[in-house]
């Protein structure tokens, strides 16, 4: 008997693999269930699995170090680190707000080589929302192993996404055998060659959610349709720059924020300020920031979220200590006071060229920027499309209308690397469904870059991110 044969039938001994009719996760029915998560209970089996792992890796497959997706792949990781004598790395799956919100932990250098370990694979959503922060970290991913491969697509939404996998038991080898060894009825057999025929490419989540869209347009032609000079100034800039990242700039000081805006303008399309958290805000403020920003070829965004009636807000930009008008490209507002708002900061920002956005939905837990009220921004931006250039959104795609204002530009908060929040109710999601799923054209990242170890380098790869699923778009 192979060894992969005694393997496949103590798991199916043990209970880690079971016939019958079972409801997964997604609502489908399988005639499999398999659950890894039992092989803990008996060492010896995990130690075996663990060294036949890594013994079934082609040649082609060299790594410096190993990361098993969470949870249930965590131990076999643990396992082949220990007895190969090879440095193991931990993904988060819950980045904390505090500390140092690291989503990889261990020590690694730059450029090294990191091998995927997983238990089970179906699409390879897994392996990809494990791979995606490895990636950002500097780290390459060009292989992943698993113990047993459902043969419902994984392999080739890895592919990809430049992966290789790897593994050790096919579910087809698996029925195999224990049909051979008399532990299943040949039913069971012809039932699982059957939900395999008409399930053979479960899709990773990215691709399930997207709707079929019209044709999707490019900065370039969209650029053209804009009637705001902000609006074609930031198509332009993203075009040139090829980046759709705005950095939320929410550091402590006046003088951290310029600091920061010098080293991340590389990288950005567009700065985002509060001006009103800086404690060592002076006058001069806006002119140095607009020298950088002229420097880097990027635009300035206060997210001031003005919200009274129209008049008041005339003053609000124009005046105060911030005197916001003279130096901010591009302002934002709420639209619960109605038109009015939009008029009166119209009638300011107009003349100087400005542009505003409309925070048509919000990324915090329970907002009620929603439904109708998301409906409501979109009918006053389309009145006013010569000053609103866009809208602070957060699943465009779902919009009824999203694809019909190309001449918009969507900006999404709540981005990091890793799905997730924080602890007073922001919502992350990754920069790729943001761009490709949820139908956005700006990728908003504040603490995901600022918190970082090396936020020029962090940004880069926000940026590299951002980009690469804005072209996959336009390649649908
Ligand atoms: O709905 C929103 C709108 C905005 S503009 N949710 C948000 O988080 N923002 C802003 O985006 C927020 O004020 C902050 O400056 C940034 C998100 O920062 P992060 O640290 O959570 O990435």
């Amino acid at each position: 008997m192979s060894a992969m044969e005694a393997l496949i039938l103590q798991l199916h001994e043990i209970g880690a693999v079971k016939f019958g009719n079972f409801k997964l996760k997604s609502g489908i029915f399988s005639p499999v269930y398999i659950d890894l998560r039992l092989i803990v209970s008996y060492p010896s089996l995990l130690t075996q699995i663990s060294q036949t792992l890594i013994s079934s890796l082609p040649p082609s497959a060299t790594f410096d170090v190993v990361c098993g997706v969470p949870y249930t792949a965590l131990p076999i990781a643990t396992v082949v680190s220990v007895s190969n004598g090879i440095p193991m790395l931990m993904r988060r799956k819950e980045i904390k707000d505090y500390g140092t919100s690291k989503a990889i932990e261990g020590i690694f250098e730059k450029d090294q080589t990191c091998l995927i370990i997983e238990d089970l694979v179906t699409s390879g959503a897994s392996v990809l929302e494990t791979a995606a922060p490895l990636r950002s970290v500097g780290l390459k991913v060009s292989d992943a192993v698993v113990l047993i491969d459902r043969q419902q697509g994984g392999r080739e939404n890895l592919a990809e996404n430049g992966i290789k996998l790897h593994s050790m038991i096919k579910l087809t080898d698996m029925v195999r055998v224990l049909k051979e060894k008399g532990k299943i009825k040949e039913e069971d057999e012809v039932n699982l060659l059957k939900f395999l025929e008409e399930n053979s490419r479960v899709s990773v989540p990215s691709v399930e959610k997207a709707k079929p869209k019209p044709r999707v347009l490019g900065f370039k032609e969209r650029s053209e349709l804009s009637k705001n000079p902000a609006g074609k100034k930031l198509f332009d800039i993203m075009l040139k720059k090829e980046t759709n990242l705005c950095l939320a700039a929410d550091v402590g000081t006046a003088a951290e924020l310029l600091e920061i805006a010098e080293k991340v303008g590389p990288e950005i399309c567009l700065l985002k300020t509060h001006v009103d958290i800086l404690p060592d805000f002076t006058p001069d403020f806006g002119s140095k920031l607009r020298a950088i920003a002229d420097k880097h070829k990027f635009l300035i965004f206060e997210d001031r979220k003005f919200a009274d009636i129209g008049n008041t807000v005339t003053m609000q930009y124009e005046g105060g200590i911030f005197k916001i008008l003279e130096w901010a490209d591009i302002i934002n507002a709420h639209i619960i006071s109605g038109p009015g708002i939009v008029e009166g900061l119209k009638l300011k920002g107009m003349p100087r060229g400005r542009g505003l956005l409309l925070l048509a939905e919000m990324s915090s837990a329970g907002n009620l920027a929603t439904g109708d009220y998301t409906a409501a921004a979109v009918k006053i931006a389309e009145a006013h499309s010569d000053f609103v250039m866009g809208f602070i959104s957060v699943n465009p795609a779902s919009w009824k209308c999203g694809y019909v204002y190309p001449s918009m530009i969507h900006a999404t908060p709540g981005v990091q690397m890793v799905k997730g929040g924080d602890a007073l109710g922001q919502q992350y999601n990754t920069p790729h469904s943001v761009i490709t799923e949820r139908g956005s054209d700006i990728i908003i990242v504040g603490r995901g870059i600022i918190k970082a170890d090396n936020p020029a380098e962090t940004a880069h790869e926000y940026r590299v991110q951002g980009w690469n699923a804005y072209l996959e778009k336009c390649s649908q």
